[in-house]
């Protein structure tokens, strides 16, 4: 289709120019990527789990049988579907099941709720959900159901079943059911938006990151270079496979480029992980900083688990402590890669062969050497050299808008196509990046993100909550904590972190937003500004809560 998705802000011609005549977008989709791995190397082995293992062809032949299915439900190019999967091997057969039919995968997590999925529904417009029956005890497939009674468009619920055979439920399809008659899909441009990814924390209508196979491609291009993929790389999906991270940092999706192998662990924990290391010969993986730890703890104290066949540990979501980077070469036995990125475009590594000192007190560089980075300060000012300052950057593979959502692409978006990370950063002489934090108000609680404002307006529909204030306290394991900061509706009966877990938890929040502190107080500080915003609130309690 020449015209571009409605609600999809493009990259200017100039923009677009450059990056074509520098090899950067190379016209190639991600149909186009795996067909041309099934066709040089179809015996390779492209995806394995627990009870898969499908060569490159295999895989091939699913996603043809996939996509004529959905074509018969009646899903055309353009459609959103919602993808709630775990790590298991049908997370690629639908996504790129979906690619051959030129609709959109939008990204949801396991953990996602009705309160996350209603809304991402509605605001992409999907027309179905792919989702697992059951996963970890909960009822996905009834979740999916709820949804779709909420959400205007969406008329189809397909289950991946359950691994024990169990009948999906009536009103849903089986994914193994669908097929139809073999059909050619129309191949579809690689400037289109292939997905929709999502924003860690936004409140309202939620954000959706619309990227195009041009630009996303070249990030995972890019990315499998610096982390050195080939054919022989076996890339571990630990962390949920719908994230960014694994996604594409190299992730999953740089093992396929690179005609390597997607390995699929059910969870990040060692006592799994180890297993599913040793079973699969993993050669790379990428953790949040909290994981890491607990696998560098786990293989000091000895582990049973042959884990030499990994070489190289990616780090990132959230702030590694140079402490810890330090530890997890020598604990694994790996080269660590910190990574610093966000599902709206920049990505920033450090090198394989970086100095030491670089690999652990930094989170690395741009991967592109057309990626532009600005350190500013509140007014938008470049900041002197070497001080903290406010992180903002494009570039070829840095959206230039959010999927239908003007109020916040004028937050988040200057007038000329910067994107406003909200990271606080310090630029090294050596072209590095340090991480120092965030100035609004997202908790990065070890690399799942928590809007304040999201939050707060669950609790403030608690009955006993008059006001409330969410700050991140500093945490050893998370990094960072939530806490609540409450005013009660009644000082004789205050609300108790038990109450407000579980009200926030029975209005289908995901698990990981739910506060972990609660401070019933009188009154919230003066700020001294004589600034009555929530922004000085939080910070005067955030600081209240450090000194406490
Ligand atoms: C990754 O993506 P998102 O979209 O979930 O979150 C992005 C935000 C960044 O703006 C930053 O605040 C934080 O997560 N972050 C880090 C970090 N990596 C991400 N903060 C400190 N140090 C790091 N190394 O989290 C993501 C996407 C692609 C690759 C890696 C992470």
């Amino acid at each position: 289709m020449d015209t571009p998705l409605p609600g999809y802000t493009p990259w200017p011609a100039a923009d677009t120019e450059l990056y074509r005549s520098l090899g950067y977008w190379t016209g190639e989709t991600f149909d186009d990527l795996l067909r041309a791995r099934a066709s040089t190397t179809p015996e390779a082995i492209a995806v394995v789990d627990d009870q898969h293992r499908w060569s490159y062809r295999e895989l091939d032949r699913r996603v043809t049988t996939l996509a004529s299915g959905l074509a018969e439900l009646g899903i055309v190019a353009r459609d959103r579907v919602l993808v709630q999967l775990p790590n298991i091997a049908e997370f690629v057969e639908v996504i790129f099941g979906l690619f051959r039919l030129g609709a959109l995968p939008v990204f949801c997590l396991p953990a996602h709720r009705k309160a996350e999925l209603a809304p991402i529904a509605q605001a992409s417009g999907a027309v179905a959900i792919v989702t697992a029956h059951h996963h970890q005890l909960f009822d996905h497939a009834a979740l999916a159901r709820t949804v779709r009674a909420e959400a205007t468009a969406l008329r189809h619920v397909i289950v991946v079943g359950d691994r024990d055979g169990t009948a999906v439920p009536e009103d849903t399809l089986g994914l193994a059911d669908l097929r139809g008659p073999a059909r050619e899909f129309e191949r579809v441009a690689a400037s289109d938006v292939a997905f929709l990814q999502l924003s860690g924390g936004s409140t309202g209508i939620p954000k959706l990151i619309p990227r195009t196979h041009d630009d996303y491609l070249y990030s995972v291009r890019r990315s499998a270079e610096l982390c050195a993929l080939d054919a022989d790389t076996v890339y571990l999906a630990a962390l949920p496979v719908a994230h960014n991270f694994p996604m594409s940092s190299p992730g999953i999706l740089g093992a396929l480029y690179a005609g390597g192998t997607v390995a699929m662990s059910p969870d990040p924990a060692p006592s799994t992980a180890f297993a599913a290391v040793e079973r699969f010969g993993a050669t790379i993986t990428g953790l949040v900083p909290p994981l890491a730890r607990l696998w560098a703890e786990r293989a000091e104290a000895g582990t049973p688990h042959d884990l030499s066949s990994l070489r190289v540990l990616l780090v990132g979501g959230a702030r590694c402590p140079d402490e810890l980077a330090a530890r997890l070469g020598p604990a694994l036995g790996v080269t660590l890669q910190q990574v610093f990125g966000m599902a709206e475009g920049l990505v920033c590594y450090t090198r394989l062969d970086d100095p030491q000192e670089i690999i652990v007190a930094s989170q690395g560089r741009p991967m592109s050497d057309h990626d532009q980075i600005a350190v500013v300060d509140e007014a938008g000012a470049p900041v002197p050299a070497g001080t903290d300052g406010l992180l903002q950057t494009k570039g070829p593979y840095t959206i230039r808008g959010y999927y239908n959502n003007p109020e916040a692409n004028a937050r988040s978006f200057t007038e000329d196509g910067w994107y406003r990370t909200g990271d606080v950063v310090c630029l090294r002489p050596d072209g590095n990046l340090v991480v120092r934090g965030r100035r609004d108000d997202r908790v990065n609680r070890g690399g799942e993100k928590v809007s304040a404002e999201e939050l707060e307006e669950h609790l403030l529909a608690h009955p006993s909550v008059r006001d409330a204030i969410i700050v991140s306290v500093p945490d050893s394991h998370l990094g960072e904590r939530t806490c609540a900061f409450v005013l009660a509706a009644d000082i004789a009966k205050p609300p108790t972190l038990g109450d407000v877990r579980k009200f926030v938890r029975e209005r289908g929040v995901a698990a990981w937003k739910l506060p972990d502190l609660l401070e019933v107080i009188d009154t919230f500080p003066e700020t001294g500004v004589g600034k009555t915003s929530r922004r000085a609130l939080r910070s005067a309690l955030a600081q209240r809560s450090a000194g406490s």
